[in-house]
């Protein structure tokens, strides 16, 4: 087929024509609906996906989002996602591209780098950012990459304990994540009586192990970390001290909870937790004098920006998502005003609330309540396990996940239920909405109970899960509170797109 075009395009009216087929009729149709198919909305192109993603904005609209790592991001950050941007490759930095055409996206990448460091304080000469990782698994890849040889070694906060998978996750029978395939990961813990990090295990084994880098981050942790604690371990044996801030990067940027950047040398995070943002990556690193030699008085340079910037790209990633980076960049604006420090000390705010609502219902938190934005219910001395709870609550509208307790036997049966309030504080939630919230989880778990009761007590989660959608006693105990629940959500503005 041969394009030839209608008129000429101008800058002013890009895409009031397309190119059409110069050809015969039958190619003239082709391009005619060609042309309308690369012009239509998605509810006519596509109606099918188009339906999908309304019932997804019903559920969300209509539902009560507790997944700690959720949030709904603005209407603004998810029109940068929507553009031309999608459409630009740009392998490279800014200024030194493979491709040609990458001048605005230059542009763009530069605004982010800077809002980035701006956003945390950071001076440009100490500090630098790369921008371009798809997410966080791929930029905690990207840094293990960049300053750990292949089976260096590694420590993370185990993910039973409330690590994340890609802090080096491995069972007694298999290494799961790659961070535990291509480098050698040793886990440190929970004290399983309180719930709090053991430090003073952390250091007698990084003594014995010899780590290269040491993570101080977290998936599940109500508490604040103790970063002083962490750095003096990671100097006493020489090695990197890397946060993973990806729950906690919003609440960093507004000043609710201590931030890593005193004392780690290497940061990275997600930024559509807490900071709400597009899904995405960043990692921020150290750059400029280290030490200085005391015999020689010579300056040691750091030297992290070479090797993580390599590790991004070219090593493990292709092109920069630049509608990504539009997406970050809009995000950091919004993340410097009062507003946004005002929305991340009342997630805080409603995190207390919350805990103390359920704790004041007879259930045990973990640590005994929260610094941040999550708490972690432990569902055993209720006599059920997160993973009911988890299924019988989705049946409620509500959405939270199951996951692991300080202690837990088995990571097959998880006693706790995670509960986040970043996404229903954007909604504006606020106090005493959540400790209705707390109430609706409650008859959540007080059904779950009933139909445990109503089982053998060595039935499987695959069994209640059959009985939960099968008995038509529990589905109306289930839709009474589902309707109270999506009466009371609907009250509360969604931030985005409205229809999308
Ligand atoms: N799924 C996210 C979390 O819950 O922490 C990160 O992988």
């Amino acid at each position: 087929m041969r394009f030839c075009r209608a008129k000429h395009i101008s800058k002013d009216s890009i895409m009031a024509d397309v190119p059409i087929a110069n050809g015969d009729h039958k190619d003239t149709d082709l391009w005619a609906s060609h042309n309308k198919m690369v012009l239509e909305p998605l509810n006519t192109n596509d109606p099918e996906v188009y339906e999908i993603i309304k019932k997804e904005k019903k559920r969300q609209t209509y539902g009560l989002e507790l997944i700690a790592s959720e949030n709904f991001a603005s209407r603004a950050v998810l029109e940068a996602l929507g553009t031309c941007l999608n459409n630009k490759y740009s392998e490279g930095y800014p200024g030194q591209r493979y491709y040609g055409g990458t001048e605005f996206v230059d542009e763009l990448e530069r605004l982010c780098q800077k809002r980035a460091l701006e956003l945390y304080s950071l001076d440009p000469e100490k500090w630098g950012v790369n921008v371009q990782p798809y997410s966080g698994s791929p930029a905690n890849f990207a840094v293990y990459t960049a300053l750990v040889e292949p089976h260096g070694r590694i420590m993370g906060l185990d993910l039973p304990d409330g690590g994340h998978l890609t802090h080096g996750f491995m069972t007694d029978k298999k290494k799961i994540s790659a961070t535990s395939i291509f480098f050698e990961s040793m886990p440190y813990k929970v004290n399983p009586k309180t719930g709090y990090i053991d430090y003073d295990r952390l250091e007698e084994n990084a003594r014995l192990f010899h780590p290269k880098l040491i993570i101080a981050g977290v998936s599940c942790y109500s508490r604040n970390l103790d970063y002083a604690r962490m750095k003096k371990i990671a100097d006493e044996n020489g090695v990197w001290l890397m946060a993973d801030m990806a729950h906690i990067s919003g609440l960093v940027a507004a000043g609710a909870v201590p931030s890593p950047f005193e004392l780690c040398d290497i940061v990275s995070t997600t930024t559509h937790k807490t900071l709400r943002g597009c899904r995405a990556g960043m990692i921020f690193y150290r750059k400029g004098v280290r030490s200085v030699d005391p015999k020689t008085g010579k300056e040691i340079m750091y030297n992290l920006e070479g090797p993580i910037n390599q590790a991004v790209f070219p090593g493990l990633q292709g092109g920069p998502h630049n509608h990504a980076i539009a997406g970050i960049a809009v995000t950091l604006k919004q993340a410097m005003t009062p507003e946004f420090k005002a929305y991340q000390k009342q997630v805080v705010a409603n995190c207390k609330a919350l805990s103390a609502a359920m704790m004041d219902l007879g259930y045990n938190v973990v640590t005994g309540g929260s610094d941040n934005h999550l708490i972690l219910v432990d569902l055993r001395n209720r006599g059920t396990d997160g993973g009911r709870a988890e299924k019988v609550l989705e049946a409620c509208s509500v959405a939270c996940n199951k996951n692991t307790c300080p202690g837990d036997k088995s990571a097959l049966r998880p006693s706790g239920l995670r509960l986040g309030t970043p996404a229903l504080t954007s909604r504006g939630l606020l106090e005493d909405d959540f400790r209705k919230v707390a109430q609706f989880i409650h008859r959540g778990i007080e059904i779950t109970l009933q139909i445990q009761n109503d089982m053998n007590p060595k039935a499987t989660l695959k069994e209640f899960k059959e009985k939960l959608a099968q008995e038509e006693n529990y589905q109306t105990k289930c839709k009474l509170v589902r309707e109270e629940v999506e009466t009371f959500a609907a009250k509360f503005p969604m931030p985005g797109v409205p229809d999308l």
